[in-house]
């Protein structure tokens, strides 16, 4: 499974994805004011069940807009992060935030952070909800990636709600395994569809292809966390 983890220049995305993989990719390069900013994306992975995760950290300059949509791609979940000791760097948050929206479909899950609550003085989670106009309904967790608060349980929410918008259809590639033909006709798909749809899944890690044989395998640890 795919997620993407974006937000304003140093609000903690690549820390967040360190947190999870220390030896996690990132590319950045070192600007005149001396502080390092990822320019391409930072890469790290995780494994929840023996179910694999991807990281991937988009760059927080707002030009690089381009390669925020190219890391988009197929995502299956996105967590936002704003930082709670910056206001000011909400409005650029915000931009990011409607060009995310603009690139993934409606069903995409978004969990939003309000990092850096280790600092004197960071805006409680309910007020960077408030001040953004976050709508009532969406999760926003306190966090930090210097204490390591709540991370966890952002990443184990995400990957929950991901897993149910999936579970239905896990169902079905389960009673599948060894009917490949059957599966194509349940799911009404022609032989090159099908056969995108497959290698699909299988670059998300959900199922294990046997091109040998036609069958395949739904990965065993693809369930709730808990
Ligand atoms: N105090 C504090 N500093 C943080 C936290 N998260 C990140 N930082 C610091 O903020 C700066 C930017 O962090 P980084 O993860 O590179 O942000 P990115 O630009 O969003 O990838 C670094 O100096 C981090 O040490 C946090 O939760 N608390
Ligand atoms: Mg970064």
């Amino acid at each position: 499974m795919k997620i993407v983890v974006s937000g304003p220049l140093q609000c903690g995305k690549s820390s967040f994805i360190k947190h999870f993989d220390e030896n996690a990719l990132n590319i950045e390069a070192k600007a005149r004011d001396n502080k390092l900013y990822t320019v391409g994306m930072d890469l790290g992975s995780v494994t929840l069940n023996g179910f694999d995760v991807f990281l991937f950290g988009t760059p927080g300059l707002l030009r690089f807009n381009v390669m925020r949509d190219v890391v988009l791609r197929g995502t299956d979940g996105v967590i936002f992060i704003f930082d709670a000791a910056h206001p000011e760097k909400d409005e650029d948050g915000i931009i990011i935030l409607n060009s995310i929206r603009k690139a993934i479909s409606q069903d995409i899950p978004i969990i939003f952070l309000a990092n850096k609550q280790d600092i004197a003085g960071a805006r409680h989670s309910e007020v960077v909800r408030a001040q953004n106009y976050l709508p009532e309904d969406t999760v926003i967790f306190p966090t930090s990636t210097r204490t390591g608060e709540n991370l966890d349980n952002v990443l184990k929410q995400l990957v929950n709600q991901i897993y149910e918008n999936y579970s239905s259809l896990i169902e079905i590639l389960r009673t599948y395994e060894n009917n490949i033909e059957g599966l194509t006709e349940k799911l009404k798909k022609n032989t090159i569809e099908m056969r995108d749809f497959l290698n699909n899944l299988e670059i998300k890690r959900f199922i294990e292809l046997d091109r040998a044989n036609r069958t395949f395998k739904v990965k065993e640890g693809l369930k709730l966390l808990i």
